[in-house]
């Protein structure tokens, strides 16, 4: 059974988000999702999540693509996390293309998948905003 890893945010689901994990799952037919703290978020990546881990968690575990959903909370945790999950594929959104090929050292298969265009987390919820000035 090839097994298959992603991580990030996934604040505000949208369909970007979905179509990552689709197509993260072709690759194989068991797929970890690991899913940034709060924490981790604020510290490291100065950002603020609408819904907490929690809340993220339970929505990403909703989604029939998903396998299992476990924490992120270092940037350094991904090495170990190929040998801990049994990974063979690595799976990343194109806007990080590059950043991980040092996963092919731990044996997995690095691959970065196009983003779907016009929509993040960002985007909604600066509409948002313009929705409220209206
Ligand atoms: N994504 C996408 N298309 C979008 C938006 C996001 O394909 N329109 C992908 C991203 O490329 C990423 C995944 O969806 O692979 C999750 O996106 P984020 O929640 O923004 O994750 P990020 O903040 O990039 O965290 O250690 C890695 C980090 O945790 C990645």
């Amino acid at each position: 059974m090839k097994r298959v890893i992603t991580y990030g945010t996934f604040d505000l689901l949208h369909y970007g988000h979905i179509n990552l994990l689709r197509r993260a799952k072709e690759l194989g037919e068991y797929l970890v999702v690991v899913l940034s703290t709060d924490e981790f978020n604020w510290n490291e990546k100065k950002k603020r999540c609408y819904f907490s881990y929690e809340q993220r968690k339970i929505l990403l575990e909703a989604i029939r693509f998903v396998d299992l959903v476990v924490p992120e909370d270092s940037w350094d945790q991904k090495r170990l996390d190929m040998h801990k999950y049994h990974i063979d594929t690595f799976v990343m959104g194109s806007d990080w293309i590059g950043k991980f090929d040092f996963l092919e050292e731990e044996g997995v298969e690095v691959v970065y998948l196009e983003r779907t265009p016009e929509i993040s987390t960002t985007q909604i919820k600066s509409n948002l905003k313009k929705l409220q000035l209206t």
